[in-house]
């Protein structure tokens, strides 16, 4: 679908690649590799089979990769896998050309082939990386790891502890990947939905803490289209960070914390529980509870617990100004299964919802399918630009934007949290309002990833 733009075509490449600068391979041989292979983990249960997976240096999350704020994210991505993949690195504003977006903002990396990326990280906190080419099938095969950037002085904890959420879709004989990453039904409904959960590739992830321990507990939604329902059992706690960026004041966890695909949650947990009972992190599953990550008591770590937290610190130049003055976008979202989309825009064609149907493409951005030539807007760097996101389609929606957060811009006019992913339900529509400020061209795509692949994926332009 990419290489509708033709950004690959041979006088394009040679223009775009006279200006890059010469990779430094030779001075820097000892470049730490993200390798991705083919491997069988232990994903079951042990007296299940292995089940046959793509992963980044053979395990699925992939390696925690944890830098310090304003450090620097190098690693040689080699590509050991029967397809072309890209890294993206998700939540992270960095140079366009480090995004990973291939088609977009780089070819794709061919089996057999490399790609140096290096970006500094200007902020602190939870983020992710993951394959950016064929998503919907890569990331389902397991391609995804933890990114963490630390703050300077990270709060005062007892544990800091990543969660990465997964579901995976599984033949119910042999414990393999149902093979099929594009099936019709999934597509035009609620996208790839596992039948089996994992917490950090495990199907019960457990730890051992202390009374009145305080962890942290980065949560980080990597499965295709999950939203997952969490709460806390015997834990109190404090929302920290929504999307790798702290709120102005921690906010008490009341009740369920939706986390749709892509996104990321920081919380702040003190345990509760007494010597010999059990804390959890809950999965709320049609009206019942589920032990998503089990952490069983054992010892008193201290008499009382801390007091409140500290807000986390602030990340540079978040402010989004200028609303009066914003340039106002429109993105309606329509189609999939039991819509009112009748047709639309498929490479550059009108065409009804049955002949989408049969290109195995069910949605639109403003009536067109999927990605064009054009960006759905270009803006100047330093433009404010508000775009109102409705959802006149029967399934939620997790809209990405690359390259920039954004906040949403309530009906009384207030901004709510910086995020980088918006889950949008049936019906609802929001304003979300950013500055752009990142050169580039960004992409702006659903994060379920068979509905991002069967026409949800658009991108924006940002330049000087
Ligand atoms: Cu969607």
């Amino acid at each position: 679908m990419f290489s509708r733009r033709g950004f690959l075509t041979a006088a394009g490449a040679a223009g775009v690649l006279a200006q890059l600068p010469v990779r430094a391979n030779a001075l820097e041989p000892d470049l730490m590799e993200l390798h991705a292979t083919v491997k069988a983990v232990q994903l079951l249960p042990p007296d299940y089979p292995k089940t046959e997976i793509w992963s980044y240096a053979g395990g699925t999350p992939g390696p925690e990769i944890r830098v310090p704020q304003g450090g620097r994210v190098q690693r040689r991505f080699v590509n050991g896998l029967p397809q072309a993949s890209t890294v993206h690195w998700h939540g992270i504003r960095a140079v366009n050309s480090m995004d990973g977006v291939a088609g977009l903002t780089q070819a794709p990396v061919p089996p057999g082939g490399s790609f140096d990326y290096d970006f500094t990280v200007r902020d602190a906190g939870t983020f992710w990386y993951h394959a950016h080419n064929r998503s919907a099938e890569q990331v389902a095969r397991g391609l995804h790891g933890p990114l963490i950037v630390d703050e300077k002085a990270p709060p005062d904890i007892d544990w800091d502890v990543t969660l990465v959420l997964d579901d995976w879709l599984l033949e119910p004989d042999g414990g393999q990947l149902y093979p099929d990453f594009e099936t019709r039904h999934d597509r035009s409904h609620a996208g790839r939905l596992g039948n089996f959960i994992s917490t950090n590739g495990q199907s019960a992830w457990t730890s051992t803490v202390k009374r009145h321990e305080r962890l942290r507990l980065r949560l980080i939604n990597a499965s295709n289209a999950r939203i997952f329902i969490l709460a806390l059992v015997n834990f109190e706690g404090w929302v920290m960070a929504l999307d790798g960026m702290p709120l102005p004041a921690p906010k008490t966890v009341s009740g369920d914390l939706l986390l749709g695909p892509g996104q990321r949650a920081d919380l702040l947990v003190d345990v509760t529980a007494g010597d010999g009972e059990e804390a959890f992190l809950a999965r709320i599953d049609d009206n019942q509870g589920y032990a998503q990550a089990a952490f069983p008591v054992r010892g008193v770590s201290s008499s009382a617990r801390r007091g409140s937290p500290a807000p986390l610190p602030p990340n540079p130049a978040m402010e989004v100004t200028g609303l009066e003055t914003a340039e106002h976008l429109r993105l309606d979202m329509a189609g999939g299964a039991m819509g009112a989309l009748r047709s639309a825009v498929l490479d550059g064609q009108q065409a009804s919802f049955r002949q989408m149907a049969e290109a195995n493409q069910f949605w639109a951005f403003n009536g067109t399918v999927g990605m064009t030539q054009t960006p759905l807007a270009t803006v100047a760097r330093g433009e404010t630009v508000r775009v109102k996101v409705s959802n006149d389609t029967a399934f939620p929606h997790a809209m990405h934007l690359h390259g920039m957060h954004f906040r949403t811009v309530d009906a009384d006019g207030s901004m709510g949290h910086l995020r980088d992913t918006l889950l949008s339900f049936a019906g609802e529509s929001h304003e979300i309002a950013f500055v752009a400020d990142n050169l580039g061209d960004w992409a702006f795509h659903c994060h379920m990833l068979s509905h991002a692949a069967s026409g949800m994926m658009t991108w924006i332009r940002v330049q000087a």
